[in-house]
């Protein structure tokens, strides 16, 4: 069965975890190795629409796949971000948790991060020819996978 992530059907092959309330998916476009999703299965708009059971199952997978992917890509802290509204630099209008695996000096300033992940709207920063393809989400979401098995 194939999901939704805001208007975009997400085929399952790129998704590596699912819960009650919840899934999990690889970026198309990571601003670093192992920078993934984790959404509601519910394709709510805002933070405050989730019902506190979706909340609490998407903060317990977020924690879940926090460990996983700190774990797989040799990170040794993580930034996890929900950039709720547009105001906030919400660009996908479901609600998502974003998990990066963070190691020192992956950004000479550490909160450049949040400046990279920003960056979808300026210019051609967000088209299709900077995604990943299939294969390399798919072949990473089979690696993320097996840690739930
Ligand atoms: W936001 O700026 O809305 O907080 O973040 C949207 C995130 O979702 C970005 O990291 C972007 O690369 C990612 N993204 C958007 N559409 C898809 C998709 N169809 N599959 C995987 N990742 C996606």
């Amino acid at each position: 069965m194939s999901l939704r992530f805001g208007p975009n059907l997400i085929k399952p092959s790129v998704v590596f975890l699912r819960t009650e309330f919840s899934f999990a998916l690889v970026n198309r476009r990571p601003v670093l190795p192992g920078h993934v999703l984790v959404c509601p299965l519910r394709p709510a708009p805002r933070f405050s629409d989730l019902s506190s059971r979706e909340v609490a199952d998407l903060f317990a997978t977020a924690q879940r796949v926090a460990a996983v992917v700190e774990r797989h890509f040799s990170g040794t802290s993580l930034t996890i971000s929900l950039q709720d509204g547009p105001e906030a630099g919400q660009s996908v209008e479901h609600v998502h948790v974003h998990v990066l695996p963070r190691r020192a000096g992956d950004f000479p300033r550490n909160d450049s991060v949040y400046e990279k992940l920003e960056e979808r709207d300026e210019g051609n920063k967000d088209s299709p020819w900077t995604w990943r393809s299939e294969e390399a989400m798919a072949a990473e979401a089979a690696e993320l996978r097996k840690y739930f098995e």
